[in-house]
């Protein structure tokens, strides 16, 4: 009798296991992308535009049915400027809020310690911003839509030799606790040798400086014809407004970090005439950026400035990728962030970016560049991108 009720006492035990195992997950009502980019912050001056980006696409795509009919919802983590801000967000973002995949953080210099993490977790990023070198290289969650700095640096300067071609004595600038930076001036330090032009002078700087009078009164010393910079957008703007008070009037271009119109509250009139490369153009002729560039447009009475379509397009990738999944709703976790990753690599997309794919690294593969000069209104108040080429 005992080893009967035992015997069925097993098989109910088994029998339950068996339908706790095979009952699904409950279905998400919401799928969670986690968004972590500088909200706070000298880094919110880029950041801010990040965030515009991701939300235009979560209404975007929710409005067009999400994923296979279940909406997306973006959770928030603001990163500051900082390592340590970025690894915060991201840690949180996998471990409190479950999402399926990241989209941050701002800076390849956070890159470098927060998306670490995700790798190890088995989580995708998708770099919106991070155009140093060595960033897909991360892991084999992380990738990017931001083209890394050896394909779009070089457009600058060509740009400038061609409405300046006599140009010979070349200054660069850069902020040496920056990996971004760092990685962008070799880029452009390599693009002038190779133009034949002098490099007359390398002098560098921080991220948190205010005051460049030293720097640049030792670069003028050598009468340069173009100055050329990578920091962020706070530094670099100073930098320019002192470089022209201290009189220099030839041309000067902006690397990465001075791609926003936040710059404009910075060097003010000053910024007039800057020339820096560009990953998008509000003018490329595709139904996805007329659709997004007339979101952007109601909100802001402007063309969209790429950081923004970047986050987007970081979104849209997502979106996409997860409609390429079978069920991706009622996966365990772990398989969907697996799968979505396998997704996001295989596919192509267009973009407000235009048509764009992956390396099986995590590269961006786009094919459009331009560069942009900066026009300031006579108040030195209001400017705009204008688009040379
Ligand atoms: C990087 C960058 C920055 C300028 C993005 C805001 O390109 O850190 O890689």
């Amino acid at each position: 009798m005992r080893k009967i009720s035992y015997f069925l006492a097993l098989c109910l035990s088994i029998c339950l296991g068996i339908i706790a195992c095979q009952s699904p997950t409950p279905e998400m009502k919401a799928i969670p992308i986690g968004i972590a980019v500088a909200q706070t912050s000298n880094v919110a001056l880029l950041g801010q535009e990040q965030v515009l980006g991701a939300k235009l696409a979560e209404t975007y795509f929710n409005d067009r049915g999400g994923v296979q009919g279940t909406p997306i919802k973006l959770v928030f983590q603001d990163t500051g400027g900082d390592e340590q801000g970025a690894s915060n967000a991201f840690t949180t973002l996998i471990n409190q809020d479950k999402v399926v995949a990241i989209v941050g953080p701002t800076l390849s210099q956070q890159a470098f310690s927060a998306s670490p993490i995700a790798d190890r977790a088995g989580v995708p990023v998708i770099a919106p911003s991070n155009t140093a070198k060595g960033i897909p290289q991360i892991g084999k969650f992380v990738s990017r839509v931001s083209a890394p700095v050896t394909a779009v640096a070089p457009k600058a300067i060509e740009a400038v030799l061609q409405k300046n071609p006599t140009i010979k004595r070349v200054a660069v600038f850069y902020a040496q606790d920056d990996a971004f930076s760092k990685s962008e001036t070799e880029v452009f330090q390599k693009t002038v040798k190779e133009k034949n032009l002098e490099l007359v002078t390398v002098q560098t700087f921080q991220t948190k400086d205010t005051d460049f009078q030293t720097q640049i009164t030792n670069a003028l010393q050598f009468k340069p014809d173009l100055v050329i910079i990578s920091g962020l957008a706070a530094d670099g703007g100073n930098l320019v407004k002192q470089l022209r008070e201290l009189d220099y009037k030839n041309p000067i271009i902006g690397g990465n970090g001075l791609n926003t119109s936040n710059l404009f509250s910075v060097c003010k009139q000053f910024c007039d005439g800057i020339f820096i490369a560009q990953a998008y153009s509000p003018e490329l002729d595709s139904p996805i950026n007329k659709a997004f560039r007339s979101l952007y447009e109601q909100q802001k009475q402007q063309v969209p400035p790429q950081f923004t379509a970047q986050a987007f397009t970081a979104v849209q990738v997502i979106v996409e990728a997860l409609g390429k999944v079978e069920n991706p709703t009622s996966l365990p976790l772990e398989t969907l962030r697996e799968k979505l990753n396998a997704a996001i690599l295989a596919n192509s997309y267009d973009t407000p970016l235009g048509k764009i794919s992956f390396t099986p690294e995590g590269e961006i593969v786009q094919s459009q560049f331009y560069v942009a000069q900066i026009e300031m209104d006579s108040s030195g108040e209001k400017g705009r991108f204008k688009f040379i080429s």
